[in-house]
């Protein structure tokens, strides 16, 4: 593949990434790449670096794994960050002459963990303002909706709303996060289904889900007892992207060398696009 040149995405696609904030694309990432994050991700959980986050199975006998900022200590992930298909997709889905990197992270669900990933809509966690932002979703495991396929709910991106973010992982909601007045709390969406357009996609290895900041999503459990559900998600910027110092952003996302309203830059924020 001509690594200069974005890969292909249909109209359709891209249309689908604008309209319902998440959609999926198939057959995108080459298995040698699959092959090399599964790698990373043993590494990760058997020498964790530093943001690691794990949360014991809720009445089961898994264990949901979290970390974030991989790349920046793992050669491998670093790499499919920066020159696997992920930026060119980006440029073309965002619709943005360059791309920056935001980060990766880790969301491991062994079998048997049936911890739930709360709804949620990640931007209130980011300390960035701006509309050109999304996350890539891929797992090296084939993913289904009793493994913990992510759900998501058709165009709450055009909600525009920013809802108080919560430790993730365990089955309660804890109120230890930094609060911010602004945000809204997250409405009791399973409780109400059927109000809500919700839509879910089945992956097999190599699929890749893309979401915008603002849609909000969740997860089942991984209730199989014969299958890992190893979630890798990295996470990309366009030009309208600045830094932002308010407060309830994830404390290990925030980098003190940046003020409000700067340009995210490398080395914290390498270009990505074009390479
Ligand atoms: O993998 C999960 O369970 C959650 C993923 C997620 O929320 C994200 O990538 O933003």
């Amino acid at each position: 593949m001509n690594m200069t040149v974005a890969p292909t995405l249909s109209e359709q696609e891209v249309r689908a990434y604008h309209d319902d904030g998440a959609t999926v694309l198939r057959g995108v990432i080459p298995s040698h790449w699959l092959t090399r994050i599964a790698e990373a991700i043993a590494r990760d959980i058997a020498e964790p670096g530093p943001f690691v986050h794990g949360y014991p199975a809720t009445g089961g006998k898994g264990r949901f794994h979290g970390n974030l900022r991989i790349w920046e200590h793992d050669a491998d992930l670093r790499d499919f960050c920066l020159n696997s298909p992920l930026p060119g997709l980006a440029a073309r889905l965002l619709g943005s002459e360059n791309v920056n990197l935001l980060y990766d992270q880790m969301f491991v669900k062994e079998a048997s963990t049936p911890n739930p990933t709360r709804w949620h809509n990640d931007q209130p966690y980011w300390p960035i303002r701006g509309w050109q932002v999304l996350s890539f979703w891929l797992s090296p495991d084939p993913v289904s909706r009793d493994s913990g396929a992510l759900e998501f709910i058709r165009g709450s991106h055009k909600w525009h709303k920013f809802f108080q973010p919560e430790r993730f992982g365990e089955t309660e909601a804890h109120d230890d996060y930094e609060r911010n007045p602004d945000y809204l709390t997250i409405p009791g969406i399973d409780a109400a289904r059927g109000d809500y357009d919700i839509v879910s996609w089945d992956l097999e290895p190599g699929d890749l889900y893309v979401f915008h900041a603002l849609t909000v999503h969740g997860a089942g459990g991984n209730i199989r007892g014969d299958v890992r559900r190893r979630g890798y998600t990295v996470r990309y910027t366009g030009d309208d992207i600045h830094y932002d110092t308010r407060p309830g952003t994830n404390e290990h996302l925030r980098r003190p060398e940046f003020a409000d309203g700067d340009a995210l830059t490398a080395p914290h924020y390498p270009q990505v696009w074009p390479r």
